[in-house]
């Protein structure tokens, strides 16, 4: 091997030459942009990121909603190198390997009832084809094979599978590959209300009505054609949309009422964020299957779980026991280095009460976030658990230019990662935060707002 033209991956001040800048075709980013000024972390640690230049940045987004432990905390990292040099990769296919089924039953545990069985994938988008799959599977398996409707809702994200994308909701995901989406779909309204809930401390009063549009869709397509509904808790991606009180409790009755699946997806909710170990927990509304990622292993290895309540997996269990009863997987479904890291962060968690730190920082941050109300440009702050939005009126005719502009401004100027989408700034900082680095956050925030015009 010539050392010479191997990169040296592992040291922080690699040159990133135009070649390498040109053959990274970049995912959810504007590649012509980004290219022109490229944006660079070269190490991680605790609640900060490294430039390669050696500047340190405050992660206010957990990197991408996943980092719920903070960055290259020892015991994941130990348990990582530990599992690659252990057994690197063993199949889960007719084959399984101790740390997937220790991971499975400390998972369910965490859970609890009704939750039974965890399946592994390696992404959320993956996670909800998964979840998806398991709806059709399990009306089938029990005579109800009609079933074969998905309702998702407008400006959800259930990541960028087909299947995912055909329930999801954002426009921009959608429009070109339009033509050859899941034929079968509907989608409900979103929840976002600004003339009525804006700056909403927790969950929006208004709104819990826009559930019973899922009977206007059971009318319209009849409920034995509908297998399953499919929500985030709390929207995420598209600048965290909080359920209004009621909604999610509606939507369960309605599900059970007509024999339809509610599948909650936790991408972002599960593992902490909004302070209990799971969304559904904090919301009090329980779904029959849940798909996970991200926190799972504090975003360390490619990993998703879905979590099925007692009975889905019953139901599947037919036909002779040397048949298989789900025709479904991944190569990288419970791959050991994502399973060791999932037990060592699951560890962390307990051992420093994580997964309800959200619960009591919950006040602290609603009053930081909501601080901002009169920093310029601001028509609507939301907030639950340790998720936030601040949403900026967009400029005429550029939709998105004014955030874009703050999280340049924030990642040049002010040393801060803040995560956009359209004209509205995400914010899920790392559970580890401190009320002092909360503190900084907003107060970089409020500089960063205050040069944006
Ligand atoms: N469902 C939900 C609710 C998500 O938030 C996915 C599915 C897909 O997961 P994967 O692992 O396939 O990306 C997600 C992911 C953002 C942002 O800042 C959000 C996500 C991913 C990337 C960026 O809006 N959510
Ligand atoms: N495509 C081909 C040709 C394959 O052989 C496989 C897996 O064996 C896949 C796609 C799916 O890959 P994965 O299991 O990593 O999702």
């Amino acid at each position: 091997m010539n050392d010479i033209a191997r990169p040296n991956q592992f040291s922080a001040d690699v040159a990133v030459g135009q070649a390498a800048l040109d053959a990274f075709w970049m995912p959810f980013t504007a590649n012509r942009q980004y290219k022109s000024q490229p944006r660079l972390l070269a190490r991680a640690e605790g609640m900060h990121y490294y430039t390669p230049e050696g500047r340190k940045l405050i992660d206010s987004a957990a990197g991408l909603w996943c980092v719920n432990a903070g960055h290259c905390r020892k015991p994941i990292v130990d348990a990582i190198a530990q599992a690659a040099g252990t057994l690197d990769f063993a199949p889960t296919f007719q084959m399984g390997h101790p740390l997937a089924f220790q991971l499975a039953e400390t998972l369910v545990a965490l859970a609890g009832k009704p939750f039974t069985q965890v399946f592994y994938t390696n992404s959320g988008s993956e996670a909800v084809d998964t979840a998806l799959k398991m709806a059709l599977a399990y009306h089938r398996a029990r005579g109800e094979g009609q079933r074969t409707r998905l309702i998702g809702r407008e400006r959800g994200y259930n990541g960028v599978g087909f299947g995912g994308m055909s329930t999801g909701g954002i426009v921009g995901n959608r429009k070109t590959f339009s033509g050859q989406m899941l034929p079968a779909v509907d989608h409900l309204p979103h929840t976002h209300d600004l003339a009525k809930n804006a700056f909403s401390r927790g969950q929006p009063a208004h709104g819990a009505d826009r559930a019973d549009e899922l009977e206007r869709l059971i009318a319209l397509h009849d409920a034995s054609t509908i297998a399953a509904v499919i929500v985030e808790p709390v929207a995420g991606s598209t600048g965290v949309l909080v359920p209004p009180v009621g909604y999610l409790q509606r939507l369960r009755e309605i599900t059970a009422k007509h024999g339809i699946l509610l599948i909650f997806d936790e991408v972002i909710t599960g593992f902490g964020r909004l302070g209990k170990p799971f969304g559904w927990q904090k919301l009090g509304v329980t779904p029959d299957l849940y798909t996970t990622a991200k926190g799972i292993n504090s975003g360390t290895v490619p990993m998703g779980a879905v979590f099925a309540r007692e009975g889905i997996y019953d139901a599947l269990m037919q036909g002779p026991p040397t048949a298989m009863e789900f025709f479904h997987g991944y190569t990288y479904s419970a791959h050991p280095l994502a399973c060791a890291a999932a037990i060592a962060t699951q560890k962390l968690y307990a051992d420093e009460g994580l997964l309800e730190r959200a619960s009591e920082l919950e006040g602290y941050w609603a009053d930081a976030v909501h601080s901002l109300r009169d920093a310029r440009n601001v028509i609507d702050i939301r907030n639950i658990g340790l998720m936030g939005a601040v949403e900026l009126a967009s400029r005429d005719g550029a939709p998105g230019a004014r955030a874009f502009e703050a999280h340049l401004k924030g990642f040049f100027e002010d040393d801060i990662l803040l995560r956009v989408t359209g004209d509205i700034v995400a914010l899920s900082p790392p559970l580890i935060v401190s009320k002092a680095q909360i503190d900084e956050i907003i107060g970089k925030l409020r500089t960063v707002l205050s040069k944006v015009d």
